[in-house]
């Protein structure tokens, strides 16, 4: 099989890729990814020669260059994901998010092949009691939430409407390796060992549902392989945890991997003006995907966060070159010279 991996050289496809030439070792990748600023090949560099890996540099929304591309399934993870960008400027999310899922799914639907949709449970909205089902109303609160939600009823639409084999999948946020550090975890941690700031929006009290990438990506793959046609499954790990809870833990692991004084660390915590309709808390169910698929996530919060933590700290230039933008020089150190297509 050959499958069309979206947003590859990003945080959960990068992870993905990596997880599925393991997990399938007959299966070609064509990973289509435009190179935002959230697009790092880095975070595929131990992969990027081998035969069954094939890396294209395009957008999704370039309907001419989908109908060229050789695959016979599609896994739909690239996105405008970062929230706080989304409120500084809507319209890349509307174009990428939307726009670019709908020139996917006719591309899908041209083939007869079918797409997996890779959504957020930020579709539903802030909770106050109890947990986000499948069948929860979608109430989006911030253009990227929105972005996403209009993503999902297109999907939808094109199942009802034209019998298209679409999957979608809504998972809780993810954390581990070769994540943006504008992202909460990659941010604390980086920001700890730079001894700068970390910001805390609010008064710390809002709740995400936590769950390790690698989980989001067997879930993801079990979707894939096992999903029922215009099915939707939510994703999650039940690892409800509360902002300033993950930062402090986060800052005492740091302190006590490098020998830093924990009082200075949890001292670099700043309590900064609150992102506008900041979600309080998101809580996912994820009996359907268990009970009909049989996933289970495998990786407890305790130790994911710990291996998380060493990862950064072992892996300092490769966000280093992120906060400089060296990063951005590695397509045309790599793959400048060799034209792709
Ligand atoms: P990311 O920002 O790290 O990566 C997104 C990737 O998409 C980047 O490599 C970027 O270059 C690429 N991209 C952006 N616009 C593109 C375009 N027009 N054409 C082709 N490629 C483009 O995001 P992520 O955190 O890895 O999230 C991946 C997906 O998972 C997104 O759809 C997001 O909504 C969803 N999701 C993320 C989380 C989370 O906690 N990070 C949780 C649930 C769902
Ligand atoms: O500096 C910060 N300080 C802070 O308090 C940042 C960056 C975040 N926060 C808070 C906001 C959220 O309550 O931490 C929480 C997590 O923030 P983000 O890492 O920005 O994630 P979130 O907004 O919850 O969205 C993430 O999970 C769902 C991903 O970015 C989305 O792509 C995914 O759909």
């Amino acid at each position: 099989m050959k499958v069309l991996v979206t947003g590859g050289a990003g945080f959960i496809g990068s992870n993905f890729i990596r997880h599925m030439l393991a997990a399938h070792p007959g299966y070609t990748i064509v990973n289509l990814d435009l190179l935002t600023y959230a697009g790092n090949l880095e975070n595929l560099s131990d992969i990027e020669t081998l035969q069954k890996y094939r890396f294209v540099k395009g957008d999704i929304c370039d309907k001419g260059l989908l109908e060229k591309l050789d695959f016979d399934a599609v896994i739909h993870f690239a996105a405008e994901s970062h929230v706080d960008r989304s409120i500084l400027d809507s319209a890349p999310f509307l174009q990428t998010n939307v726009l670019g899922t709908q020139a996917l799914l006719e591309e899908a639907r041209r083939r007869g092949c079918r797409m997996v949709h890779v959504s957020t449970d930020e579709v539903y909205g802030s909770l106050a009691e109890g947990a986000f089902h499948e069948t929860s109303p979608l109430m989006p609160n911030s253009p990227y939430a929105a972005s996403k939600a209009s993503s999902d009823l297109i999907a939808r639409a094109y199942c009802e409407t034209y019998g298209l084999d679409v999957v979608i999948t809504r998972c809780s946020n993810n954390y581990g390796p070769y994540q943006f550090p504008e992202k909460l975890i990659p941010l604390v941690i980086a920001n700890a060992l730079q001894g700068r700031p970390v910001p805390v929006y609010g008064d710390g009290l809002n709740v995400r549902d936590w769950l390790y990438v690698g989980d989001h990506c067997t879930a993801v793959d079990a979707a894939f392989h096992k999903g029922g046609a215009g099915e939707v499954y939510n994703i999650g790990g039940r690892n409800e945890q509360a902002n300033i809870g993950i930062v402090r833990r986060l800052l005492i692991a740091v302190a006590r991997k490098t020998g830093a004084p924990e009082e200075s660390l949890l001292g670099l915590i700043a309590f900064v003006k609150d992102r506008p309709g900041h979600d309080r808390r998101y809580a996912i169910d994820p009996s359907k995907i268990e009970r009909e698929l049989g996933w289970r996530p495998s990786t407890p919060f305790e130790s994911g966060i710990d291996g998380t933590v060493d990862w950064y700290l072992s892996h300092r230039p490769w966000w280093e070159r992120i906060i400089s933008g060296a990063y951005r020089e590695y397509y045309d150190l790599q793959y400048g010279k060799r034209a792709i297509l």
